[in-house]
């Protein structure tokens, strides 16, 4: 079949134009729902995930050795990384098939923004590093939520089930 560069141009365009209206009307959708003036209450999605098989726990498991974010193999996700002060949901869900995670909020106070580690639990040290609240243990598919009111400032997100947090399951929310 012959080809006019012409109209394979404007058909082009067209789909292009399309897919970019939808994206549009998708997220003009997700920030009316974000940003409703009925509910003062902010809802935060929280999306616990891990990408991990045998060879992945083999291969990519880099417990504590400070490993670049970009090849974690576990993580949270969320919905906004930015949210004014005042009552705020978490709403979690743990959409890791096999292992279960958690999330605990933890204001951050120091400058540089880390969390105080135990190396031999493999885990943050919460007394240490206090908490605002949690959603403890989900089990694969499990979800659950938490509400509580934040003042401004800088949230650590993360999962505390050992090993979790030095694989890269933590994200930072800000609070203004
Ligand atoms: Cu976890």
């Amino acid at each position: 079949m012959q080809c006019n560069n012409l109209r394979c141009n404007n058909t082009n365009t067209k789909e292009k134009t399309m897919k970019f209206s939808k994206t549009l009307m998708a997220a003009a959708v997700a920030v009316a729902g974000l940003a409703s003036p009925v509910f003062a209450q902010t809802t935060v999605h929280v999306f616990l995930w891990d990408a991990m098989d045998s060879m992945d726990m083999a291969e990519d498991h880099k417990i504590g050795d400070g490993a670049a974010k970009a090849t974690d193999s576990m993580g949270i996700a969320v919905s906004v990384i930015e949210i004014p002060a005042g009552e705020v949901t978490f709403d979690v869900v743990n959409t890791a098939p096999d292992i279960e995670h958690e999330m605990v909020v933890t204001r951050l106070s120091g400058s540089d923004g880390s969390l105080p580690y135990n190396a031999d639990d493999m885990a943050v040290d919460e007394e240490a590093a206090g908490s605002v609240g949690e959603v403890a243990e989900l089990a694969p598919g499990a979800s659950g939520a938490l509400s509580v009111t934040l003042e401004p400032g800088s949230y650590a997100l993360y999962c505390n089930v050992p090993g979790h947090y030095a694989a890269g399951m933590w994200t930072v929310i800000t609070v203004k």
